[in-house]
């Protein structure tokens, strides 16, 4: 099968046929039908985070399945599933608390399926599985965990975005921040995910919905998903406009949503005295942001990780499908630019080119 290989950080993926081993047992063979251009994978493209190579990226996709493994009882052929990027194990510790999302099983086994090895492979050469999705391809092995079935016409599009940015972003303010009716909220960086944190804001009943982004563009975009003020930080001091529209305080939510110390600082500062500051973006590795302890203390304010929305996705990415089909979470609009899978290098040359809403593979 065909699938788009990254050999070498700082290298175009190269597009080629590769093999695909049969899904063992508790494992699903699916034809990919729609791969999202999330910024997480050009992190990796870019050397800016660490995963074995050479790997398959492509963490944001649906499809259908072919066929299953021994003992799969959640899925058969036919159906369409959205492929999540974190698959569980059911057993450990976080798996048995709820927080499914941080599985301990899949955190230790990084780049191959839950039995370390993989089904990707070229000749002899070993092919990782990026978030045990890899659905830059044509085709992907994945653990039965990992597939959300949906109806048989759910749009294939539609469902990979719930895969990640919308669960993510949407989550980000549903599940972590949890916002309250008529609280402020800022969000830095108004891209896939971050659009996501804006409509979650929206759906929330957020009274002022604060979108930064240094894309003008970006930031008129993000007002056809609720956002009722912009700040452009290449512009103004965008803590000092966040406080200004917030009558001095400071918002009661701020989320980092690009990955960097300096849009993390940026929301941590724009938070209003115990305000809640949520982090998304995942900045380069070896960043490192300086908060002033003292200052959180008498602030009292709190910092968190976001991983893939707080979601337990087998549970919370139907609850995204019913607000979707409901016309309460917008995803057709997020999508914005459609790709062939031979033209993955120019989609991910877009994603920093300026251009609004989310780019999408949809024919391999
Ligand atoms: P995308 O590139 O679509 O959006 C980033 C946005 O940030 C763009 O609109 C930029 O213009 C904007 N931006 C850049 N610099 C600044 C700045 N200084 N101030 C304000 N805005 C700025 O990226 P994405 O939405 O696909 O992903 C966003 C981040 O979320 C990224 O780091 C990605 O890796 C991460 C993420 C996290 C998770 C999770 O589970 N926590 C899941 N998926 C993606
Ligand atoms: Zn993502």
């Amino acid at each position: 099968m065909k699938a788009a290989v990254l050999y070498e950080a700082n290298q175009p993926l190269v597009l080629e046929d590769i093999e695909l081993d049969p899904p063992k047992a508790g494992e699903v063979h699916v034809k990919i039908g729609a791969a999202g251009i999330c910024r997480s994978d050009l992190h990796v493209m870019k050397g800016e985070a660490n995963h074995l190579l050479p790997a398959v990226l492509g963490h944001e996709g649906s499809g259908t399945v072919l066929d299953v493994g021994p003992g799969v009882s959640r899925v058969r052929p036919g159906d369409r599933v959205i492929l999540s990027f974190v698959p569980y194990c059911g057993h450990c510790h976080f798996c048995l608390t709820g927080r499914a999302n941080l599985c301990d099983l899949h955190g230790a086994t990084p780049g191959t399926l839950f039995d370390k090895t993989t089904r990707l492979h070229k000749g002899a050469q070993r092919i990782h599985h990026y978030g045990k999705v890899a659905c830059f391809a044509q085709e992907a092995v994945v653990p039965e965990t990992g597939c959300i079935p949906v109806a048989k016409d759910f749009p294939l599009p539609q469902a990979a975005l719930i895969g990640c940015c919308v669960t993510t972003g949407v989550g980000a303010a549903m599940f972590n921040a949890k916002i309250t009716p008529g609280s402020t909220v800022a969000v830095v960086g108004c891209g896939g995910v971050g659009l996501n944190v804006v409509q979650g804001a929206r759906l929330l009943n957020a009274g002022k919905v604060i979108a930064v982004d240094i894309n003008e563009g970006k930031l008129e975009f993000a007002m056809g998903f609720g956002a009722t003020h912009t700040v452009n930080p290449t512009l103004r001091d965008p803590v000092a406009a966040i406080k200004e529209l917030t009558g001095g305080l400071g918002a009661d939510y701020t989320f980092e949503v690009f990955g960097s110390s300096e849009t993390l600082l940026t929301a941590y500062n724009a938070a209003r005295k115990g305000g809640t500051v949520v982090v998304v973006g995942l900045a380069p590795v070896g960043d490192n942001a300086a908060i002033d302890p003292v200052a959180l203390v008498r602030q009292e304010k709190t910092l968190k990780g976001c991983y893939y929305g707080s979601s337990r996705p087998a549970l919370d990415m139907p609850v995204m499908v019913q607000l979707y089909q409901a016309g309460k979470l917008d995803i057709d609009g997020l999508i914005t630019r459609t790709y062939r899978l031979d033209q993955i290098n120019q989609a991910y040359r877009d994603i920093d080119g300026g251009e609004a809403g989310r780019g999408v593979i949809t024919q391999f």
